[in-house]
């Protein structure tokens, strides 16, 4: 994942719409998000279709057992993605499946970003993430919306790569989710749902100049 913007857009959307938005906002992310909205519509070959705009991201939250998702990744990274989001607490011996037959990024998801993770995720964060480091991840997805809890999984993770959803509807801060040690933010909604997606890209760029400004 190269870290030059900072952003990755979350496209969960028709795949007519996801393209467009992808094509004009090509070149200021440093990747698209997929989701199942998306790929349940269009098969995974949409995947190779968005790749023409820019890195592919695919946030399918794999979570099985290691045969199985081995299966997963092989077939995610048999398209055209960069990468694989997927689940921490399957353990161990399930993420060390997904970490050995990807052929790009994996990352772990620690915490997520909504309400009802605090009951089983948030209390696991801190270990989910060691051993996301411990097997060789390339990093971790940690909510915006609990901006210390991703100040303590810096603390873990050391130099992997932290990326944060959550941001504006969700109530997730750019500002905060950056200064508290998020590298990249995952927007979906305040850009995709905006009138005009590229200038609301635009803004989201403007507050993580600014964000940057104050590490
Ligand atoms: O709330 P938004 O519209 O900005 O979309 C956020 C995206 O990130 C969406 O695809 C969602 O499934 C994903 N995501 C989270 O929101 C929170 C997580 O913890 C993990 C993934």
């Amino acid at each position: 994942m190269k870290k030059e913007t900072r952003l990755i857009i979350a496209l969960d959307m028709k795949e007519e719409k996801a393209l467009k938005v992808a094509e004009e906002t090509s070149g200021l992310c440093d990747a698209f998000k997929v989701n199942y909205p998306l790929v349940l519509s269009s098969g995974l070959q949409v995947v190779d279709r968005l790749a023409a705009f820019g890195d592919v991201l695919c946030d399918f939250k794999v979570a099985d057992i290691p045969y199985t998702n081995r299966m997963i990744i092989e077939l995610v990274f048999s398209h055209s993605a960069s990468g694989v989001i997927v689940h921490g607490f399957p353990g161990e011996d399930a993420v060390r499946a997904c970490v050995e037959s990807a052929r790009g990024d994996v990352f772990v998801l620690a915490a997520m970003s909504h309400p009802g993770a605090s009951r089983f995720l948030v209390p696991a964060a801190v270990e989910v993430a060691a051993m996301a480091r411990d097997v060789g991840a390339t990093g971790i997805v940690a909510g915006a919306t609990r901006p210390e809890l991703i100040r303590r999984l810096r603390e873990v993770v050391g130099p992997l790569l932290i990326l944060a959803p959550g941001i504006g509807p969700q109530g997730g801060d750019p500002r905060q989710a950056l200064q508290h040690g998020a590298d990249h933010l995952i927007v979906g909604r305040r850009i995709t749902a905006a009138r005009d997606p590229t200038k609301a890209t635009n803004e989201v760029l403007e507050e993580i100049r600014h964000a940057g400004e104050s590490l």
